[in-house]
């Protein structure tokens, strides 16, 4: 897995650099799920595209960029990437993402065996899992090795993602009573750094769930929602689509959404009793 690593962090400083100068104009394109597309999106896809595609290791490549997976003769490892999640927040300047996960024979959630993010802050950060969790920060010449990530038992953050209108009544009681709880707001509306922050504080709930106008909530299955459902479960979290445990879910196509609520145990443990 040491290559992944290495070719996750080359892409991030390539993306980073990009970020710095680029501009955030519009495209007249759209990508599969309908989104219209930045400059900077279709270049953060080729830069890793191009990364990947160097790994003897790499069968085959999709994005949320592209409509069809790229396949190869060899190699055992299927990739899915979002190369810049975030792109609706990206001229406001605030932190945006790129999310990675790992297949082995084919792209469906049983399969996946390790997963990546990288956060494009202040600070360049890549968190890597596979049987175990890695968090690197980028000091501007090479990338240093942090303690491990774990979150605890329970957090006080809620981020919680949708149009509040187009929310269930259940979701609504379910957000609600984590306020009257105490729990603070944090969202961003880049999903990188709102679950970047809930594993550095240790512990909270983010959640996109189905809404009126997305019943099968927003974020893609293979980009977003199993790379993070990874993640999570190896921190020491869970990761459900209001019942089931996200990484059992089949997947229709490539780009296929899913209701997901990320968080720790105590958190996820109550979104499983009002949801159910
Ligand atoms: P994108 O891949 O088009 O950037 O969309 C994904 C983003 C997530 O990062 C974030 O959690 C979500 O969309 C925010 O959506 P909303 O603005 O509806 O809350
Ligand atoms: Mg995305």
């Amino acid at each position: 897995m040491e290559d992944f690593i290495l070719a996750f962090q080359s892409s991030a400083q390539k993306i980073q650099n990009l970020l710095k100068v680029s501009h955030t104009d519009y495209l007249s394109t759209t990508n599969s799920s309908g989104d219209n597309q930045l400059g900077i999106d279709v270049k953060a896809d080729k830069i890793i595209e191009e990364e990947l595609l160097s790994l003897n290791s790499v069968r085959g490549l999709c994005s949320e960029e592209k409509n069809e997976v790229i396949y190869k003769d060899y190699g055992s490892y299927f990739i899915a990437y979002d190369p810049l999640d975030g792109s609706s927040i990206i001229s406001s300047n605030l932190s945006v993402g790129s999310i990675f996960g790992i297949y082995k024979e084919g792209f469906e959630s049983k399969n996946i065996i390790a997963a990546a993010y990288v956060v494009y802050g202040p600070r360049l950060e890549l968190v890597f899992a596979n049987d175990v969790l890695s968090y690197f920060i980028y000091d501007g010449k090479s990338w240093k090795k942090q303690p491990p990530l774990k979150l605890n038992e329970s957090g006080k953050i809620n981020a919680p993602g949708g149009t509040q209108k187009n929310w269930s009544s259940k979701h609504k009681t379910l957000i609600d009573s984590f306020f009257q709880k105490g729990y603070r707001l944090r969202y961003s509306g880049g999903m990188v750094p709102d679950l970047h922050q809930i594993l550095i504080k240790k512990g909270g709930l983010f959640s996109y769930p189905a809404t009126s106008d997305a019943p099968n909530g927003k974020l893609r299955k293979l980009f977003e929602v199993f790379p993070f459902a990874f993640i999570y479960e190896k921190a020491g979290g869970g990761a459900i689509d209001g019942k089931n445990r996200l990484l059992e879910l089949p997947i229709n196509g490539i780009h296929d959404t899913s209701p997901c609520f990320f968080g720790s145990i105590e958190e996820i443990n109550e979104v499983r009793r009002i949801y159910e």
